[in-house]
């Protein structure tokens, strides 16, 4: 690709076309995907086969947030900026935006939010998922969105013409796009139901259209459920069920939902909804879903979930008890409590000193890091001690939560951070240390270390260049 920017006038131009005419054009074969799928921001984001669950921040909807909402409204659009940042900085991997309001110009506020998130890399730099249930707000955002982005969402609830209208449309823009699990009859309950639509959306979209079935995402629709309304019961397991049978059905496809939805009967209690969505995920990433909307600052550890309440909810996901609703509503009654569970658990700080150490690495709490390191480290007989003891421990844990699924990157990037906290306390000393001992020019040789930027192993890479370097 030959080309000029600002400035490159006609006569420059000419000398590129001169100098390239004599070549010859690359023949475009094909570019095998892998299977892959792909979006962009300012960077790219790839989800592979053996990709990590994807997030998607949902605190930047006007439906789903009372704070954005009132930003929006009162046109505070530095402040909502913050709120994506938030979302992007808890480790969301695509933020969703949404401006479905009867009293604003969702049109118009789509186009300049995402217009002013161009301009911030921080935020830019992920790609951006324009939900919607207006399709003129959808094609808002397309025209204003950089990179590959995700429409969220059509469906066949219309048609078939329609459905094929607006998934054209989607394709010349270059966009990825969600289907949602609805059709001319309504929203798919059902297992049965799930598959049928999602198959039929797959066939027109591949068959049809010449989609990409890896630019194709599907949601067959979290429902809330301990409704009181016993059919309603069945909704978790029924997504989960539908997930793992429209993945092997629709080859390439990805499957996403909105989370949060599960436990709309429980707002106001978030220790029960955070145990709700961190148990459904954990169930239905098993069962193949890829990304989900989630409140990324929010997501707990399933470990981390109490016995009693886990039970109660596994039982409530999996239908497995009639009467798991109303025992689930006796403990949110008797703990309730809208901080949740991770701010609900203050008494940790009465451990002994190095429990204290271990805890805030796992849990990436790095308030009290500096002042427990110097509360245990005249107990060492040198400060590399504490960090191949309890610190490398605590992160033993942590590489294990996260091998078996149990803890999501963005946590462990949380605990990397109070891990570099933590060994920057300690650094001056070992350096002293080596002082002491005559040993500060002394080194070992060199080693390069490298990883991919921004990937799981950087953060391993990290933490064995500290220990290497201690070593000399
Ligand atoms: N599928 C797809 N898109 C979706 C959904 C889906 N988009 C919207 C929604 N569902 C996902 N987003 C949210 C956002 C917030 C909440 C739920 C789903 C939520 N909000 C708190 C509440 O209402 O109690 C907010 C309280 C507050 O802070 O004001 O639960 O399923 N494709």
């Amino acid at each position: 690709i030959v080309g000029g920017c600002c400035g490159t006038n006609a006569h420059h131009i000419e000398h590129f076309v001169e100098a390239a005419m004599k070549e010859k054009p690359r023949k475009f074969e094909s570019y095998d995907k892998d299977n892959k799928t792909e979006f962009s921001g300012l960077e790219n984001f790839t989800i592979r086969d053996d990709s990590n669950f994807t997030m998607i921040g949902e605190r930047t909807n006007v439906t789903g947030s009372l704070k954005f909402a009132r930003l929006i409204k009162e046109e505070k659009y530095d402040e909502a900026l913050e709120v994506a940042l938030d979302q992007v900085q808890n480790g969301a991997n695509i933020i969703d935006v949404n401006m479905d309001e009867g009293l604003l110009d969702s049109e118009l506020c789509m186009s300049r939010f995402l217009n002013l998130i161009a301009a911030e890399p921080d935020i830019a730099k992920v790609p951006i998922m324009i939900d919607s249930s207006k399709w003129s707000v959808i094609q808002s955002g397309l025209k204003a969105v950089q990179g590959k982005a995700i429409v969220n969402s059509i469906s066949l609830k219309e048609g078939t013409a329609d459905f094929i209208e607006k998934a054209r449309e989607i394709s010349d823009y270059g966009a990825a796009v969600i289907v949602m699990a609805f059709d001319e009859k309504g929203q798919a309950e059902t297992v049965e139901r799930k598959v049928e639509i999602c198959k039929r959306a797959y066939e027109i979209l591949t068959e049809k259209l010449s989609f990409d079935p890896s630019d194709i995402i599907f949601d067959p629709n979290i429902l809330a459920i301990a409704t009181g309304i016993e059919e309603h019961n069945n909704f978790a397991k029924n997504f989960i069920d539908a997930t793992r049978i429209i993945k092997k059905e629709c080859p390439g496809s990805k499957i996403s939902g909105g989370v949060s939805n599960l436990s709309f009967s429980f707002r106001g209690n978030n220790v029960v909804r955070e145990a709700m969505h961190s148990a459904f995920l954990f169930h239905a990433i098993e069962a193949g879903m890829d990304m989900g909307i989630v409140n990324a600052g929010q997501l707990i550890i399933y470990d981390e979930i109490p016995n009693e309440l886990l039970k109660l909810v596994e039982d409530l996901i999996f239908n497995k008890n009639e009467n798991a609703t109303q025992k689930l509503l006796d403990y949110a009654e008797k703990n309730n409590k809208s901080e949740g569970i991770k701010k609900s658990k203050q008494n940790w700080r009465k451990k002994n000193p190095v429990e204290l150490v271990t805890y805030s690495l796992i849990n990436g709490i790095d308030k009290y890091i500096v002042e427990d390191i110097e509360n245990i480290r005249t107990n060492y007989e040198s400060a590399l001690e504490i960090i191949e003891g309890p610190l490398m421990d605590g992160m033993q844990v942590v590489g294990d939560l996260f091998g078996s699924g149990k803890m999501f990157l963005p946590q462990v990037v949380k605990s990397a951070r109070v891990m570099k906290k933590a060994v920057a306390q300690l650094i001056p000393y070992i350096d002293q240390e080596k002082k002491d001992m005559g040993l500060e020019n002394v080194s070992n040789g060199k080693i390069l270390l490298a990883t991919v930027k921004g990937d799981v192993h950087d953060i391993g890479k990290n933490i064995v260049g500290v220990v290497l370097g201690c070593n000399g």
